[in-house]
């Protein structure tokens, strides 16, 4: 692999051959077109890419790209990619999967690799529904949908991925929209350069379960110019707008992330008690 090069020059190059089997018009289409031109415009290193997926109709996204890729178990995306990354930092690592993945049986994931902070992208793909066992609701699906498995909808609230991901503190937020694709792709290329944990709250309406094109095209409006990306209180204000739906950067803040703490600390200790290896740590206890 080393000799060849796997800079791309175009689409063409990063598409594998496997051809995506989503239903027409799905949303996920308008995320893996978005993750294709981000990786061209930013002149990503294919064999230095990782993309990390949970279960879902979402979670195929890696197949359809010639990156390196690892289709793990059902909400288990955030650890899978944080020790993708602690163990080779080196590599650009972005982590893709569907509200259920990362919000239903995934959801107690979210808040650690929050606090952890570490140097990857996270594309959550929201459509509202499970759409790979044929359209349950989820947690985010509003009682403003209805779902032909919810004849009489939902009777609960549903939760607001970037009203998460600021209480728990992401160090970048940011949301964007299937129907908006340069916007998207603007998007995550600024998260996939964020040093730190990222996260994009990505509207993948489901054609086929829970067609929310319409819904949200009604509501969607862009996050004012003047906004301050560095005002959480700001950014929460514009969450709870209500009848708008914001894209763009919610915050970001420069808090460092956890490979270069560990590498800082690495250091410190080696520069106060030497270089470790497994004999000294084992002498110790001679
Ligand atoms: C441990 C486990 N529990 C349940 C399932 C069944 N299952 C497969 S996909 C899925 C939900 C898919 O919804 P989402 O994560 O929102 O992705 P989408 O298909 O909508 O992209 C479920 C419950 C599973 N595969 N593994
Ligand atoms: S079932 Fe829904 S989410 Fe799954 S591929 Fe079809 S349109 Fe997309």
């Amino acid at each position: 692999m080393a000799n060849i090069n796997t800079h791309v020059q175009s689409v063409a190059d990063i598409k594998s051959k496997v051809n995506p089997v989503w239903c027409p018009g799905c949303g996920d289409f308008g995320v893996l077109s978005a993750i294709y031109r981000a990786c061209l415009t930013m002149d990503l290193d294919l064999k230095n890419t990782v993309i990390v997926s949970g279960i879902g109709c979402s979670g195929r996204l890696p197949i359809f790209t010639k990156c390196y890729g690892f289709h793990g178990v059902h909400g288990r995306v955030l650890p899978t990619a944080t020790g993708i990354k602690l163990a080779n930092p080196n590599l650009e690592v972005i982590a893709v999967g569907g509200d259920g993945d990362g919000l239903a049986i995934g959801g107690g994931h979210f808040p650690h690799a929050a606090r952890r902070n570490v140097d990857m992208t996270y594309i959550m793909m929201d459509n509202s529904t499970y759409g790979l066992t044929k359209g349950q609701g989820s947690p985010t699906t509003s009682p403003d949908f209805h779902l032909k498995a919810l004849p009489y909808g939902v009777q609960e609230e549903n939760l607001n991925p970037v009203a998460l991901s600021l209480a728990y503190d992401v160090s970048f937020v940011a949301r964007a929209f299937s129907g908006a694709i340069d916007q998207m792709t603007d998007l995550f290329i600024k998260a996939i350069k964020h040093k730190g944990f990222s996260f994009v709250h990505s509207i993948s309406p489901c054609t086929v379960f829970n067609d929310t094109y319409k819904y949200y095209r009604e509501r969607i409006v862009n996050i004012p110019e003047e906004h301050d990306v560095h005002n959480k209180k700001s950014a929460l204000d514009l969450w709870q707008v209500k009848g708008k739906v914001y894209l763009g950067v919610f915050f970001e803040s420069g808090r460092e992330d956890l490979g270069s703490t560990l590498k800082n600390l690495s250091q410190s200790v080696q520069s106060k008690s030497g270089k470790g290896s497994i004999d000294k740590l084992f002498d110790q206890f001679i």
